[in-house]
């Protein structure tokens, strides 16, 4: 896989780069990371990238000229993504689509916003969340972090990407490590008991009821068993009596 990010602070997403499992992806050759500035793509000996709103008001758009050149420069790409809150909601599923590609351009946005001529230039515009951040660097970051994970080999163990959050379309049960007892907090004995089968049974259910207390939405698009359902129903009987 490999993902070039276009910005105008290439120093701010350098170094995300050179850490943790991203650098040893790189390492492996599992994945690489380009990361270019957009303003090597101005037209003038200032570098000017951005310039007034026409109709007027605040702040300052970049222009469309230094931006697609800057995306055809780096071209072929399988998507061109352009990360603003305006985009469509990036999800898991979003993320291994995605991580299946040969080639993402991830375009960040900066100032004010971006001239809205771009978008005949990019395949899908994407919104990490419901916030305004003060540019689209973190958010390339992100999907450039969902979708690493997703590449075979990058992390160690297979298991660890099956089984975790969203996966199941459920939050992750809770997890434990020692000390056995932390400041009168205990571990929950069945994790204990060496029954792996009631190990596997408790942790779905605490999965089940932390999705029903914290993201109850989640559950309409999660795959439920017969079981599953039963203890749903529980769960929120015990919750009308308080
Ligand atoms: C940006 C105009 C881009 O704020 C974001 C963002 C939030 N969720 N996903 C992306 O990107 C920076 C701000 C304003 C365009």
């Amino acid at each position: 896989m490999r993902y070039t990010v276009l910005t105008l602070f290439p120093r701010l997403v350098q170094p995300w780069t050179e850490e943790a499992l991203l650098a040893k992806a790189i390492q492996r050759g599992l994945i690489e990371i380009r990361v270019r500035d957009i303003r090597d793509y101005a037209h003038d000996k200032h570098r000017q990238v951005d310039d007034y709103p026409y109709g007027g008001g605040a702040g300052m758009v970049l222009r469309p000229d230094v931006v697609v050149e800057a995306i055809e420069d780096q071209l072929p790409a399988d998507e061109v993504i352009l990360l603003t809150p305006a985009g469509e909601p990036f999800d898991q599923p979003m993320a291994e689509e995605l991580a299946a590609k040969e080639h993402l351009i991830l375009v960040s946005g900066r100032y004010e916003g971006i001239d809205a001529r771009v978008e005949n230039f990019v395949t899908r515009e994407v919104s990490i969340g419901d916030f305004v951040l003060m540019g689209g660097e973190v958010a390339a970051l992100a999907v450039i972090e969902a979708t690493a994970r997703l590449v075979p080999g990058v992390l160690g163990d297979p298991e660890s990407y099956r089984l975790d959050s969203f996966s199941w379309g459920l939050l992750d049960y809770p997890q434990y490590t020692r000390p056995p007892e932390f400041r009168g907090l205990k571990v929950p004995e069945v994790l204990t008991s060496g029954h792996h089968g009631k190990v596997a049974e408790w942790r779905r259910r605490e999965a089940l009821r932390r999705t029903l207390e914290r993201r109850p939405d989640l559950l309409e698009g999660a795959e439920l068993s017969k079981q599953d359902r039963a203890w749903l129903e529980m769960l929120r009987e015990g919750e009308e009596k308080g």
